[in-house]
């Protein structure tokens, strides 16, 4: 069953991980799909090669989200291609773990300005094209397990997780006299660029590893169900909401 069919999805950061994948997955659940990509040209075309393989159509949009006129550049990109918008995926994101203590200020700002900063613009353009619209559409954002538990070296980056998930519930709010759904997706530990280096220690891992009674740290792949469910019309009643698909690492206490 296809549960995208006609509709114009829009995914940020969808050169690699997590992006690529939901990218990909909206194409085969019969969505056309237009990518935000930051740097990767080569890494880019593959994934559009990739949507453009299951019948969908695709285009790559590069653009800096920190930066709020790539929102409007790449709704109105999208627009001039498809003709609308129905489904905004805010997927980008960088987390360079730092200690707290010595964090520099560069690091700080940079990760609140793409993790936040570029959600919330992203998520603005999306909105303000679906409301002129008039048929509703859904926005995911992806925010994370983070968003609920701390990191060590993520003191720049949980909140800005947590600021992800509470936009959505505003959001929410704001946006459901439209019929603009707007919900986050909590991933668990997915093996992906983001954490390669700090998985690269095998004891992090391991423990890592043991903490998910499902055992096995998460793939990309693992996110495409959830994120095409909350986009989808089977999620008609679902807003405001957090899907948590961390192979039940959270609740593993004792
Ligand atoms: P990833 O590094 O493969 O993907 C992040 C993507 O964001 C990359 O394609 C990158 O180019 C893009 N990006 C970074 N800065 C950008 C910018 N300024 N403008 C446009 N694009 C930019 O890693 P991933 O794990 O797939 O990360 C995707 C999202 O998932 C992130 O928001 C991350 O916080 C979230 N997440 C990841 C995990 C995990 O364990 N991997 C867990 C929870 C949440
Ligand atoms: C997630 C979570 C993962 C980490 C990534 C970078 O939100 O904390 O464990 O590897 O971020």
């Amino acid at each position: 069953m296809k549960l995208l069919e006609g509709k114009t999805v829009l995914v940020t950061g969808a050169s690699t991980g997590i992006g690529r994948a939901a990218a990909i997955g909206a194409a085969q659940h019969g969505a056309d799909v237009v990518i935000n990509y930051h740097s990767r040209d080569e890494d880019a075309e593959a994934c559009i090669a990739a949507i453009e393989a299951t019948g969908q159509r695709g285009l790559a949009v590069k653009g800096d989200v920190a930066e709020p006129d790539t929102a409007k550049d790449f709704v109105a990109k999208a627009v001039e291609a498809f003709g609308k918008v129905d489904v905004m995926v805010n997927n980008a994101g960088i987390c360079p773990f730092h200690a707290f203590l010595d964090m520099p200020v560069e690091t700080f700002e940079r990760t609140m300005r793409v993790n936040m900063h570029g959600a919330y613009f992203m998520v603005q353009a999306a909105a303000n094209q679906m409301v002129a619209q008039g048929h509703g559409g859904a926005i995911v954002a992806v925010s994370s397990i983070s968003a609920l538990v701390g990191g060590e070296y993520q003191t720049h980056y949980t909140p800005t997780k947590a600021g992800v998930h509470s936009l959505m519930q505003s959001t929410a709010i704001a946006l459901g006299k439209y019929k603009i759904r707007c919900n986050s997706l909590l991933p668990g530990t997915i093996l992906t660029e983001i954490n390669k280096d700090d998985l690269a220690d095998d004891a992090k891992r391991t423990y890592m590893e043991s903490r998910v009674p499902l055992g096995r740290l998460g793939a990309p792949e693992d996110m495409v169900g959830p994120i095409v469910f909350l986009a989808s019309d089977m999620a008609a009643y679902v807003t405001g909401a957090a899907l948590l698909v961390d192979g039940g690492m959270f609740v593993n206490l004792q």
